[in-house]
């Protein structure tokens, strides 16, 4: 089945009540997104976009780009959405590797696919056409419905391959576990070029046809406002931090909430006991990846333990194992495998690293690290791969290495995740450099070539990296010795 399909159903029975409520904007019905989806659906079958075609997708957040991603799917399109801190360099990968027939910019670009531009006002040349109404195309359980691309350990970003039965499956399970509610009220700060703000949390919302206050981003300001009139907040630990830090932020802005929920990060035990005792709430933490969607949750209902993403969510296998594969006793520390209607399926034409990261009885490998206990109670503990995890973006090393290891003054590079107040973790630098190589340098450098979260908020200059007997690099050492470089 389509997941439109499901969508729209709910979308029907609410046509009156409100879709999209957008602050300082114009709000949408549930009646106004089908029309909007019919437009949208119109436009991309006038830029000649087939069932199965890729639409790269690198927009503003509007309702408009909603619309836009409800037609792809529901047209029988793979939606390909990407970050809108990626510089041309990166998009141009990105276009090379998934071959759209549409790419969906928020302004001018020049490739060499055709290019519509959809405006941070939801304006622009994607409008082609009059709304005419688009069938929805049946999708079999295993048709794509999207590809989100995420770093490798290579530096070179694979796209994980999703399902329209992975979202629909997903979406339901969530709905069940989180006790959505018809008269829930989404409020909706995420970016949508993630899994976190596209899938999980609109999902819910378009699953049941409930309101999402759309804020075009996070703003601390903006959040508090429209809190008393929100249940639910789904975010990342900054989030949280953000909010605790700010002086208008009380128990009071509370009082109409039912759940806060926190992902694509650890949230830290302080922040979720200070966030307990600013305003009662215990945050409910949760465990995903691009390629599983939601793994695990802490409960609605019962204990919601500091510093665990809690149980199995229905239909998902979690286990954890030693490096061949053998589950561990309870307790024990070892790899995190999953495997569940959830599973992505596979990387987009990348069969040799699809067949690396599942073991012979269908289960993946997260490449996180994690215990559970007696319960079932899953814990994560670190990652066998090198990642860093910045304000709940990911970012992979090597991509930030293989750029400095090109500036001419640089002999090497080694990039690390050091502990910083706002974003969790952030990425520095340690640089092996020929005199003259300063952080300005470096920022230049970087700039027209590597989204500006991935630049490294500190670069160090050192004589000689830290290597072991092998002569890899240390780079458990290093973290260790800058762990306090970014604390202030
Ligand atoms: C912004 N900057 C960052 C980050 N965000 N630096 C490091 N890490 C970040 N996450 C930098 C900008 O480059 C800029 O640098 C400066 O901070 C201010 O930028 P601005 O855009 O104003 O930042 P912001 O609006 O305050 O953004 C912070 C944020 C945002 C709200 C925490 O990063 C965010 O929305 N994060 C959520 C990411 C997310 O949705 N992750 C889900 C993926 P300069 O000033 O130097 O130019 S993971 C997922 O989906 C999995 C499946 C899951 O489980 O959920």
């Amino acid at each position: 089945m389509n997941i439109y399909a499901r969508f729209e159903t709910a979308f029907r029975r609410a046509r009156d009540g409100a879709a999209l409520v957008c602050p300082g904007g114009e709000d949408w019905t549930y009646a106004r997104l089908i029309a909007e989806v019919d437009r949208a659906g119109a436009a991309l079958a006038a830029w000649g976009v087939g069932v199965g075609d890729r639409v790269l997708v690198q927009t503003e957040k509007t309702p408009e780009a909603v619309a836009l991603y409800l037609a792809c799917i529901k047209s029988g399109a793979v939606y390909v959405p990407i970050n809108t801190a990626y510089t041309k360099p990166e998009v141009d990968y990105f276009i090379a590797d998934c071959r759209p027939a549409l790419f969906v910019a928020g302004g001018r670009f020049d490739a060499d696919v055709p290019v519509a531009v959809l405006d941070d006002q939801g304006a622009g040349s994607f409008w082609r056409t009059a709304a005419t109404p688009v069938p929805t195309v049946a999708r079999a359980d295993d048709d794509l419905a999207a590809i989100i691309y995420t770093s490798g350990t290579t530096g070179r970003p694979k796209g994980a391959m999703l399902a329209h039965a992975n979202l629909i499956s997903n979406a339901e399970i969530l709905c069940a576990a989180w006790g959505w509610r018809d008269d829930d009220v989404l409020l909706h700060a995420l970016p949508i070029f993630h899994v976190h703000g596209l899938f999980v949390a609109l999902h819910c919302a378009f699953l049941n046809a409930t309101p999402v206050i759309l804020l075009k981003r996070f703003d601390v300001a903006a959040l508090v406002a429209e809190l008393p009139r929100a249940t639910v907040l789904m975010g990342v630990p900054t989030f949280y931090t953000r909010l605790l830090d700010d002086v208008s932020f009380d128990a009071a802005s509370c009082t109409n909430m039912r759940v806060f929920i926190s992902g694509s990060a650890p949230l830290a035990e302080q922040t979720f006991a200070a966030f307990e005792q600013t305003t009662g709430f215990r945050i409910l933490e949760r465990y995903g990846m691009s390629e599983t969607l939601m793994n695990t949750s802490n409960p609605l209902e019962g204990e919601r333990a500091a510093g665990t993403v809690g149980f199995a969510l229905p239909g998902t296998a979690v286990r954890v194992t030693d490096d061949d594969g053998y589950e561990l006793p309870r307790g024990e520390v070892g790899n995190i495998e999953l495997r569940g209607p959830n599973v992505f399926k596979g990387y987009w034409q990348q069969p040799e690293k699809t067949a690396e990261a599942f073991r012979d009885d269908g289960f993946f490998v997260t490449g996180d690290m994690g215990t559970m206990d007696g319960e079932g109670r899953l814990t994560l503990v670190g990652r066998t791969k090198d990642l860093v995890i910045s304000g709940g973006y990911n970012v992979y090393p090597k991509e930030v290495e293989m750029l400095l290891d090109e500036i001419p003054e640089v002999v090497e590079s080694a990039v690390i995740g050091v502990p910083h107040p706002d974003f969790g973790e952030a990425v520095v630098a340690v640089v092996v450099a020929e005199d003259g190589v300063d952080q300005a340098r470096i920022d230049r450098f970087l700039g027209t070539r590597l989204a500006r979260y991935k630049h490294p908020k500190r670069v160090l200059c050192v004589d000689e990296l830290p290597r072991n007997a092998m002569g890899k690099v240390q780079k458990n050492v290093l973290r260790e010795t800058y762990a306090n470089v970014l604390e202030t």
